[in-house]
């Protein structure tokens, strides 16, 4: 990458700009871009553009950023400090183009993400989070959106999806998996039940933001409230129950997303009643029951459409997620199969949490 091929577009005040990796995301590249002489900071990333339309995500982020910076403010918030901001070029785009991708920058926000959750009351603040965003995105008009990755969270294709890597076996590791292979196959009575529900229209489409977990939400270190709700890349139509269900995949999670130990890896049924509570507190009659039917389960088919993935992307030779070990997706898939397992388990309980919440 060359700092100065991007730097050169914007007018930043600061001297001998240099940037360091930054954050644990699995899709762009994110850096923090910091200055010898000033204090000011930024978060610059190299937007992945194998799996994104980069003007149709920027036109998204932009006016959706500008969406909730205006409602930010007219609550009485600071948007500088509580919102996604993207810093405009001297041009006034919102990207710029170089010999070696697209990047972006967005100002800084002062606040900390966690890989996995410390204690309850930081889970239940996550979800009010994520439970307010999604009552400011009800007011959001979804045509004003491209869809940026199409049919993100339709089991049904992603299975399909995972069908075609099975039978490609780009990498040869197939025969190496036929465990977790036969974990995802036998489950394939899962993917339609969102799906459906959608179709028959008993369920509502919603702008969503559709990757809720827990390191795509900034925290107050000193106070432990949440400050921002962050990754927009993703905000397009989608169903409540996808929200909720990628939250509880992360964050019920006793340990990592890539543990390689799986005893460690365990469903926290506690962690599922807190997020559970904040979630629906703060979203109100914004959720119908029928949607508040399907939350338990959503659960449940996040973590294995996840999982699906984790390991279609094993097979096809680790192209989609970032990767820094050697089976790292298949670690990943693991503890999400070993999470479904859990949930299947517990299911009657999770279901009763809900129905408990008044
Ligand atoms: P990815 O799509 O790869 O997950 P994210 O946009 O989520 O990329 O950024 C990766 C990480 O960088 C986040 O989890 C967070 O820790 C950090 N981050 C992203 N944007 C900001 C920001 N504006 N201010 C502070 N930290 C940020
Ligand atoms: C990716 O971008 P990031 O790291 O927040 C992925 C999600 C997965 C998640 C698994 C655009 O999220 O769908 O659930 O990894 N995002 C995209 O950790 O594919
Ligand atoms: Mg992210």
């Amino acid at each position: 990458m060359n700092l100065s091929e991007i730097i050169k577009h914007y007018s930043f005040n600061g001297k001998n700009p240099s940037c360091a990796p930054y954050g644990e995301g699995h899709i762009n590249e994110t850096m923090v871009l910091t200055f010898s002489d000033s204090s000011e900071k930024y978060i610059l990333q190299r937007v992945n553009d194998k799996i994104f339309n980069v003007a149709e995500l920027m036109h998204n982020i932009t006016i959706v950023t500008d969406f909730i910076r205006n409602k930010t403010a007219e609550r009485g918030g600071n948007p500088d400090e509580e919102c996604l901001t993207v810093v405009k070029t001297n041009d006034g785009k919102s990207f710029v183009q170089t010999s070696d991708g697209y990047y972006r920058i967005y100002r800084f926000i002062n606040g900390i993400s966690y890989q996995v959750v410390e204690n309850a009351d930081d889970f239940y603040r996550c979800a009010q989070a994520f439970g307010t965003f999604a009552n400011l995105l009800a007011e959001f008009d979804a045509t004003k959106l491209y869809e940026s990755i199409p049919k993100f969270h339709d089991t049904e294709k992603r299975f399909r999806d995972f069908m075609a890597s099975l039978e490609k076996d780009a990498s040869g590791r197939a025969k190496n998996v036929q465990q977790e292979i036969d974990f995802v196959l036998k489950r394939s009575g899962y993917c339609d039940r969102i799906t459906s529900l959608l179709a028959a229209k008993k369920i509502p489409v919603r702008v969503t933001h559709n990757d809720t977990k827990l390191n795509n939400v900034l925290f107050d270190e000193k106070t432990g409230n949440c400050i921002a709700v962050i990754d927009l890349d993703t905000v397009m139509p989608g169903s409540l129950c996808y929200d909720f269900g990628d939250s509880i995949r992360f964050g019920c999670n006793t340990s990592t997303e890539d543990d390689t130990d799986l005893s460690r890896v365990n469903f926290d049924i506690n962690l599922f009643k807190a997020f559970a509570e904040g979630y629906l507190t703060a979203i109100g009659d914004g959720i119908t029951q029928a949607e508040k039917n399907q939350l338990a389960f959503s659960s449940i088919l996040m973590t294995y459409e996840c999982g699906m993935r984790f390991l279609g992307d094993y097979i096809d030779g680790d192209k989609y997620f970032r990767v820094s070990r050697e089976n790292h997706n298949l670690d990943r898939a693991r503890t999400q199969f070993k999470l479904v397992s859990d949930m299947e388990r517990l299911l009657p309980e999770m279901e009763k949490i809900i129905a408990d919440i008044k």
